[in-house]
């Protein structure tokens, strides 16, 4: 203002104007802020902007343009809308984060990054890790950068994975009776009515509610949709339904959106549609599932920012922003939901070339693997500011369950080169059967829970999928253990089975119990219920494969007869309200986990053991197949 006041021959413009001081004061107040929006707006040009170059050094306007693309990246997924994105991106596309392309040992050299890293420094609040939403990560402690600074576009290589499978993935079909598969074509008949009617009143929700024939959203995705789509994907293919496979392909490429604002349980998203979109990409080898699942994959990233690198339960798959189930024990993380991510991650590091997913998956096993265990157990709730466990609740079933199958699971998948993961497997187990594993006065083994070192003998539904593990870990090991886990896996499963054949309808409640003189039966009219979980199900397909012996066949089909008098309705299959009653009450909800897991299951029982051999795929607790690695894409998650 000064250098305005006195140039030569010319009054200042104010005093031109003749103003007085306070408006001379206002008008230059003005002008300096007009000055500055000009000067900001330069930053908000494109860098080939003439402008640009003129007014701001090289630097400047690099950083600029960096910073503004970041912050337009984090502040989209609330801000873009379809209309501003391409739906479904071109076939060959990578996706956006997708890492380098880089010669092999770079790619080694990161994935050692990877492995070697530590667990994520304790970050103050408001420090780099702590910014919600976006892309935060933590640098591999190695020092070695994030690999899409670094590396040039990476390309999985589709053909030589499926090169490296020991079956074809839907099976030779040879040698099969008449009754199998009379039986097989039934369940794909229950598939697709299941499908036809979801198709029909919900496409686009999550759920199908049957009775009143409309769709439900429900409160468990943070805003995604078509739950019932991503988890029906694979059955569709494998039981070779393939218009309507295509249907619900085709539905993901043009109206599956990831652009969405809500609070999201971490587990659930994982395991139904990472869990979905990874197992159909490896399937069919079609791109647009793959870049789905690294999408979304990314914004769950933000869920480990926590001291630990324990994820916290839920997300906002808008902001970033996470934080823990109201009901869990003092804002504690969940033993079944943050360990049973370690499969579905794995696999987003192989696909995407990039190390972060691994290295927050391996190091959710370092905390666990070093924190005290009550009598070797595993307790359901853990603090993810402190590692510490908030209380000792301990159980097989709801809350527990998932984090031993992916113990064992991982060590499948690798190959069984992850010897870490089968010896928390190992331990866990002993731990188990020490101090949990009863037989009922009638002769039934039952896995009870543990509350503070006090037994309550009860079995949830859930508990059920254990048999069906037990088998599957017994099948790889030796001798005198290998007997004992067979037959304890044999017991249980036959105990589950003993759930069901009491019940008035053939199908078992969501928990039974062994006092009081009950043996595996619910004693609570709120546990008699059957949601189309299944678990039971699950360990009679894994005996039948193990063992050959026909009484699991036969257990599995009771089931689906009882499915058919119980649970189908005129516009497809409902839950019921008491197992224990003929004409039991229905619920109204025919739960994606039926299209994704109890109808495979029960088709897979029907099927040759080549139709998703167990040497070639690892089931993800959705029932969603991930390849075993024969070949070297395991390295990424060996510790
Ligand atoms: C499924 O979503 C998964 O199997 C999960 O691990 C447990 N619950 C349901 C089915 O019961």
């Amino acid at each position: 203002m000064v250098v305005l006041r006195k140039l030569p021959g010319m009054p200042g413009w104010p005093a031109a104007l003749g103003l007085r001081l306070p408006q001379k004061f206002l008008f230059l107040l003005f002008l300096s802020g007009l000055l500055t929006l000009c000067f900001g707006a330069l930053f908000l040009l494109p860098d080939s902007s003439r402008f640009k170059r003129l007014f701001l050094p090289r630097r400047a306007t690099a950083s600029a343009s960096s910073s503004s693309s970041a912050s337009s990246s984090s502040a989209s997924s609330s801000s873009t809308r379809d209309t501003d994105l391409p739906r479904s991106p071109p076939a060959a596309a990578e996706p956006r984060h997708a890492s380098p392309a880089a010669p092999r040992r770079l790619r080694e050299k990161l994935r050692t990054a990877a492995r070697m890293a530590g667990p994520p420094a304790r970050t103050a609040p408001g420090s780099r890790q702590q910014v919600q939403g976006g892309e935060s990560r933590a640098q591999p402690a190695s020092g070695v950068p994030p690999a899409r600074e670094t590396r040039a576009p990476f390309r999985f290589d589709y053909e030589r994975f499926r090169r490296s499978l020991r079956h074809p993935v839907r099976g030779g079909r040879t040698g099969e009776d008449p009754e199998t598969r009379a039986r097989r074509m039934k369940i794909k008949e229950m598939m697709k009515f299941a499908w036809d009617n979801y198709k029909q009143y919900a496409l686009g929700k999550n759920e199908l509610r049957p009775l009143t024939k409309n769709g439900h959203i429900g409160n468990m995705f943070g805003g995604l949709r078509g739950a019932t789509v991503i988890d029906a994907l694979d059955t569709l293919y494998i039981m070779e339904l393939e218009e309507e496979f295509q249907e619900a392909k085709q539905w993901v490429e043009k109206s599956f959106d990831l652009n969405v604002n809500g609070e999201a349980s971490l587990f659930e998203v994982n395991i139904r549609y990472i869990g979905g979109l990874l197992a159909t990409y490896y399937l069919t080898g079609e791109e647009v599932f793959k870049s789905k699942a690294l999408e979304l994959g990314e914004k769950l990233l933000p869920a480990f920012n926590t001291p630990t690198g324990i994820p916290r339960g839920v997300i906002n798959l808008g902001s970033g922003m996470s934080w823990s189930w109201g009901w869990a024990s003092a804002g504690s993380s969940i033993l079944a939901e943050f360990g049973t991510l370690h499969l579905e991650f794995l696999h987003l590091s192989e696909l995407s070339g990039n190390p972060v997913f691994a290295e927050k998956v391996m190091n959710i096993r370092r905390v666990l693997s070093r924190v005290e265990k009550p009598q070797g157990l595993y307790p359901n709730f853990l603090s993810p500011v402190t590692g510490s466990w908030v209380q000792h609740h301990v159980s097989i079933g709801g809350l527990g369950d998932s984090f031993y199958e992916y113990l064992i699971k991982s060590w499948l998948m690798s190959d069984k080169k992850d010897s870490e993961a089968k010896k928390m497997y190992d331990d866990a187990l002993e731990a188990i059967e020490k101090h949990l594993v009863k037989k009922s006065a009638g002769g039934l083994t039952y896995i009870a829970e543990w509350r503070g070192g006090i037994l309550d003998h009860k079995m949830g539904h859930l508990a059920c999928f254990s048999g069906g593990m037990i088998a599957l870990g017994a099948e790889h090991s030796a001798g005198e253990r290998r007997q004992r886990h067979m037959e304890l896996a044999a017991e249980i499963t036959s105990t589950c089975h003993e759930s069901y054949a009491r019940s008035d309808t053939k199908l078992g409640p969501e928990a039974f119990r062994f006092d009081a003189g009950s043996e595996a039966t619910a004693t609570r009219l709120s546990e008699r219920y059957y949601i189309l979980r299944p678990e039971v199900v699950e360990s009679y397909m894994y005996l039948w494969r193990l063992t050959h012996d026909p009484k699991y066949r036969h257990w599995g089909w009771e089931v689906v007869q009882a499915l058919e008098k119980h649970c189908r309705v005129e516009a497809g299959f409902s839950g019921i309200r008491d197992v224990y009653s003929t004409t039991p009450g229905h619920d109204n909800m025919q739960q994606s986990f039926f299209l994704a897991e109890t109808l495979k299951y029960l088709y897979l029982l029907f099927c040759e053991d080549d139709v998703l051999s167990l040497e070639d795929w690892v089931f993800n607790t959705e029932a969603h197949p991930l390849p075993i690695n024969h070949t070297d894409f395991k390295a990424a998650g060996q510790p």
